[in-house]
């Protein structure tokens, strides 16, 4: 069975419908990838990623002089921008694996600018090339170009031709017809000055009383930098190191720290397998914030149609590509 005509499970009801292929692997791609053109190094992403990270030690360094309410702000923006990637631009916008009602995607789009990851449609649409032609040429932030090029380097040159060429081939019309997806894509520069920066140093400033200063360097900076480390680990560590129980002939693992630090989105190997889950793992919400959060939100009538890969489906999965004994309860 390929995965494209495997059955799978909506709302705990098995259905019989193909998979959407916007998110399945292209095995027929690989044996074609041809001479590696030049790396183009693009030096003003590489000095601005310096300057990131060079703030955000020194806001590391700070965290002592913040208040303890800053403190938790910071969680609070961590958590938000994290949800507006995972619960947003990767559950919802790539993979379509739940449907989310308008407020929520208002929220999942402002939480998404805070994030400052490059606005959901192209997100999504390099995402999905990730997934089709994981680890090959026309994959973005392909792994077998090593760890540091999947974590930042990608950021830092110009695009493989293959990922461009390949992802204009790619389903994007679900994004261009959603309103929210293409109002923050018109406005995305000034959410992100708000959204990622204002707010996050204005709040603590204006409430409680803390110094602009600490205020930018920690909640806005730091917090910022954390975030955006957490989803790099996705494309390095969860693609090197980890088990493999469900495909072991992918590279992308199930990575404890990075399911822990990406609120979820650390059971690679299973999210490689089903992109259609909504919870990216078979143990929905354990050590899962993101799959909590999807699930609170269709309690509150905010979000509906959770894709779920059955337990049958899973099971014979594992039989046919992973590996049972590393399975874990
Ligand atoms: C950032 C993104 O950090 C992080 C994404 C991570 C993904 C992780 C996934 C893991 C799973 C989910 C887990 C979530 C966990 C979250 C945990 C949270 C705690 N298809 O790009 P350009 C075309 S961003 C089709 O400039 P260059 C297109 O026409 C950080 N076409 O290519 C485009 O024009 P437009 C902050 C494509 O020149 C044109 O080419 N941001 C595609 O090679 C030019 O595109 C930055 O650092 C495609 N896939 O430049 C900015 N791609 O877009 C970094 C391109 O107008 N980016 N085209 O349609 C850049 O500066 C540049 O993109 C570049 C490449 C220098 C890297
Ligand atoms: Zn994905
Ligand atoms: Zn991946």
């Amino acid at each position: 069975m390929t995965a494209d005509t495997e059955l799978h499970a909506r709302n705990g009801h098995v259905l019989s419908e193909p998979l959407a292929s916007i998110d399945t692997f292209d095995h027929t791609y690989k044996e074609q990838e041809g001479p590696k053109p030049p790396t183009e190094i693009v030096w003003r992403n590489v000095i601005l990623m310096t300057f990131l990270h060079t703030g955000a030690l020194y806001g590391f360094l700070l965290v002592p002089s913040a208040s303890y309410m800053t403190l938790l702000w910071s969680g609070v923006c961590f958590v938000v921008s994290a949800l507006g990637v995972t619960a947003g631009a990767h559950r919802l916008w790539s993979h379509r694996t739940y449907k989310a009602s308008l407020p929520l995607r208002i929220f999942l789009g402002l939480a998404n600018s805070m994030a400052f990851q490059n606005d959901v449609f192209e997100w999504a649409r390099d995402h999905r090339v990730h997934h089709k032609y994981s680890e090959t040429d026309a994959d973005p932030h392909n792994a077998v170009r090593g760890f540091f090029f999947a974590h930042i380097g990608w950021l830092m040159v110009r695009k493989h031709p293959d990922v461009i060429e390949k992802g204009r081939k790619l389903e994007l019309n679900d994004l261009k017809a959603d309103k929210v997806v293409m109002f923050q894509r018109k406005y995305y520069k000034s959410s992100v000055v708000v959204m990622c920066f204002l707010m996050p140093m204005l709040v603590p400033w204006y409430l409680w009383g803390e110094s602009l200063w600490v205020a930018y360097f920690v909640p806005a900076l730091l917090r910022y930098t954390l975030v955006l480390n957490a989803t790099w680990l996705v494309n390095s560590a969860a693609h090197m190191w980890g088990n493999r129980p469900y495909d072991t002939s992918i590279n992308p693992r199930e990575n404890k720290f990075v399911t822990f630090s990406a609120i979820g989105e650390g059971f690679h190997n299973y999210h490689h397998t089903f992109p259609y889950d909504y919870a990216t793992s078979e143990y929905g919400c354990k050590l899962n914030l993101t799959t909590c959060f999807i699930d609170l939100m269709c309690f509150l009538g905010l979000a509906t149609d959770r894709k779920r890969a059955s337990r049958e489906i899973v099971q014979a999965r594992v039989q046919r590509t992973g590996d049972a004994s590393i399975r874990s309860g």
